[in-house]
């Protein structure tokens, strides 16, 4: 299924706000020309603020002043005039952030402080402002543009520096323009009611997102995977994979991994399959079962690091021997085998590079209520942090371009499927659920503890990732905040 609710979905927020202050603009004697001024305007702000990244509640959030301005800021007798320079100023920044360069920002937002100024000084009649009012929350935005725009956190080196002191500054230089030609400052302080929270979504954004944490830079190999891949070369020599690997890691599954193995398919979508099985010191066989099976490559650490640590040397072995597709799956039976065709069609058919089935679309046996309340809250969580639609983070079978695994920074030694999943999606990669199903462990156990300690973990994970890889944007590919960030970390793979 193509990740199509979140398209709309994600608008909602923005889209009740504007209808929301239409109504209310209209129910309570507004102008039509002034509510339909402040709701345009709004609208202009939202899309400036999601063409930098802000999360879309945070978007809509940020406009709810301005679509409100006519009525709780100027109720005097020049509504529309106030909300059009608003629009103005909202305009002006959109199109100076659509075409943000090295020259046109400058020249933008210098041409921005004059109209403001200008503007500030018109000749007007009295109107009844804000008064001495300054609520909280444009303190609260003026600050954190501040911040940002002096490059405070993430925010240094980003393009929105610039946007976040303009959009603090356009309201200051009104001010005080008007307030040396008239005395009073109330064009400046309408003015700061609508931009001042765009400015606070943009400065918030600036200051946690962008810029990947020095964690993405640690070593993606150690010496258990140069000695496990130097084994294996010994092994089985220079041996060129099939275009499609499937990578299973397996501790201990010694009773269960001989069904799993009987069960996979010799071809997927007509492409020929291998199987590398990463055994890492089970104590009851299993290497023994891998290596008395006719079908699986046998990669051996020696060391127990946990599943995370054992699918990133299996990525690493299979790409280096030439696996153009990579399938991961369980070793305890859990996967539907017939489902490695389901998610390796979008790969082939080039509208995804990284496919993850899910149970929620699917099916699943587990009657575990926790586990089923846990597959929603981490896919919740992940769909708000990220953006991207996901109803089940932790489905063990998934596809890949296999040349997607050198990109991204997989550290995490046990919990790695939201590593994964946010690492692909922090750098852009297409990313898709299909329908799958779970069955229930047929044997062995589970190596991933109690729900509330795997929850507690998971969580952890869950955060840590979006922290370390910047934050992804909820709309990382028109994102210009997180596109101009992320080129610097591209190098390591091989991104295609
Ligand atoms: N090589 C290796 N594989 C592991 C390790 N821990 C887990 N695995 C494998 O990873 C796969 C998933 O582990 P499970 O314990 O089933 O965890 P899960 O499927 O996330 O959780 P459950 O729903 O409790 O089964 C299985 O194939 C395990 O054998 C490990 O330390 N090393
Ligand atoms: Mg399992």
């Amino acid at each position: 299924m193509p990740p199509t609710p979140i398209r709309w979905v994600r608008h909602l927020p923005s889209a009740v706000v504007l209808i929301c202050g239409l109504l209310l603009g209209l129910l309570v004697g507004g102008s039509v020309a002034s509510v339909l001024i402040a709701v345009i305007t709004a609208a202009t702000l939202q899309l400036l603020t999601a063409r930098w990244g802000v999360w879309p509640w945070l978007c809509a959030v940020a406009a709810i002043p301005a679509v409100l301005s006519p009525l709780i800021i100027v109720g005097g007798p020049e509504p529309l005039r106030v909300g059009v320079l608003v629009f103005c100023a909202a305009v002006a920044l959109l199109v100076l952030a659509w075409r943000a360069s090295r020259v046109l920002a400058p020249a933008g937002a210098t041409l921005l402080v004059i109209v403001a100024a200008l503007s500030a000084i018109m000749p007007r009649s009295a109107t009844e402002g804000l008064g001495t009012v300054v609520p909280w929350f444009l303190v609260l935005g003026a600050l954190m543009a501040a911040a940002a725009a002096l490059g405070v956190g993430r925010a240094r080196g980003s393009g929105m520096q610039m946007l976040c002191g303009l959009t603090l500054l356009v309201p200051l230089v009104a001010y005080v323009g008007e307030a040396i030609s008239y005395g009073t400052g109330q064009w400046g302080e309408h003015l700061a009611v609508a931009l001042w929270p765009v400015a606070g979504s943009l400065g918030a954004t600036a200051l946690l997102r962008g810029r990947r944490g020095r964690a993405t830079d640690r070593r993606q190999i150690d010496e258990h995977d140069a000695a496990a891949s130097t084994s294996f070369r010994g092994r089985y020599g220079d041996q060129v994979l099939a275009p499609v690997t499937v990578v299973i890691a397996a501790y201990n599954e010694a009773s269960g991994l001989g069904a799993v193995l009987d069960e996979l398919p010799a071809t997927v979508a007509g492409l020929a399959v291998d199987v590398l099985v990463i055994d890492d010191g089970s104590s009851d066989g299993t290497a023994e079962a891998v290596q008395a099976h006719p079908r699986p490559l046998l990669v051996a650490p020696g060391v127990n690091r946990g599943q995370g640590a054992a699918l990133r040397l299996g990525y690493r072995i299979a790409r280096e021997h030439g696996a153009q597709f990579i399938i991961t799956t369980d070793a305890d039976g859990q996967y539907d085998p017939a489902d490695l065709e389901v998610v390796l069609a979008p790969i082939l058919d080039g509208s995804a590079d990284f496919v993850t089935g899910s149970r929620r679309l699917g099916g699943q046996e587990t009657r575990d209520r926790v586990r089923r309340l846990g597959v929603h809250v981490f896919a919740w969580t992940v769909s708000v942090l990220t953006g991207h639609w996901a109803t089940d983070t932790s489905f063990g079978l998934r596809a890949m371009r296999a040349g997607i695994t050198a990109d991204i920074t997989l550290n995490q030694p046990q919990y790695q499927s939201s590593e994964l999943l946010i690492g692909v999606l922090s750098h852009g990669f297409r990313v898709r659920e299909v329908p799958g199903r779970m069955r229930v462990r047929a044997t062995g156990a589970s190596k991933k503890g109690g729900n509330v300690f795997y929850g507690s973990r998971y969580a952890r994970v869950v955060l840590g990732t979006w922290w370390r890889e910047g934050c992804p944007s909820p709309v990382a590919d028109r994102a210009l905040a997180l596109a101009s960030r992320s080129r610097p970390d591209l190098p390591r793979g091989s991104r295609a």
